[in-house]
């Protein structure tokens, strides 16, 4: 069988990718070597990254609805919509436990860009197979991540154990896998300018989420 899109994309442009679902933050989750205090920057900014996270999966959700597809799309974003809830509240339990005041964060530099990028693509102008890759790219980043976390061999900390559970489990991988055939579906369908739209901004998530990794290891 033909590769499909997102494949062609993943191999065309593996070193970025690995880049983002690689990162040195991440291997050192899994290998134990952490600093907790890189691990406690990043959960106050992905915080405020999940809130503004919301809108935008809230605009694919409302572009799915309006194209004439597969029913079952917009259960699988009201589902995606529906564990950001979840994440929410998963944010403010561990943030408390870690002691970051959430309400005090002040939003990075990388942070903020990505949040407007995110922004930038909730207008009504982007098409629906731009909105859903770019969707399936930034849960796509965090589940390969935390799943590699999660293989053979790690010595993840035990207090960072759920957080590599949370986006590295199983369902959340099967849920990643439904958002790619989204994805996959609909770029089959478009035209080979939205096609080519759709990779930079995929391009994009995977320069954005270097950015953030790199935001949390770094100073202050
Ligand atoms: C920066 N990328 C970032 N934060 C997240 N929580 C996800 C992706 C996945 O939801």
């Amino acid at each position: 069988m033909d590769a499909t899109v997102t494949e062609t994309w993943v191999n065309k442009h593996r070193l970025l990718y690995d880049s983002a679902t690689r990162h040195p933050f991440i291997l050192s989750i899994r290998d134990g070597s952490v600093d907790f205090s890189s691990f406690k920057k990043w959960l106050g900014q992905d915080y405020i990254f999940v809130r503004s996270f919301v809108p935008f999966v809230a605009s694919t959700l409302m572009k799915s609805c309006k194209e004439r597809n597969d029913e079952s799309d917009m259960e699988v974003i009201l589902g995606g919509m529906a564990s950001l809830n979840d994440e929410i509240n998963w944010f403010k339990k561990e943030a408390s436990k870690f002691h970051v005041s959430l309400t005090s964060v002040i939003p990075q530099n990388a942070n903020v860009k990505y949040c407007s990028f995110l922004e930038s693509l909730t207008s009504s102008e982007v098409e629906y197979p731009v909105a859903i890759s770019v969707f399936w790219a930034i849960e796509a980043v965090y589940q390969e991540s935390f799943a590699h976390c999660l293989e053979d061999g790690n010595k993840i900390p035990q207090e960072l154990q759920e957080t590599c559970e949370r986006w590295g489990n199983e369902g959340f991988g099967s849920y990643c896998k439904l958002l790619r055939d989204i994805a996959d579906r609909c770029l089959q369908k478009a035209s080979p300018d939205v096609i080519a739209k759709a990779e930079v901004f995929f391009l994009r998530v995977l320069e954005h989420e270097v950015e953030f990794w790199n935001m949390s290891v770094g100073e202050p």
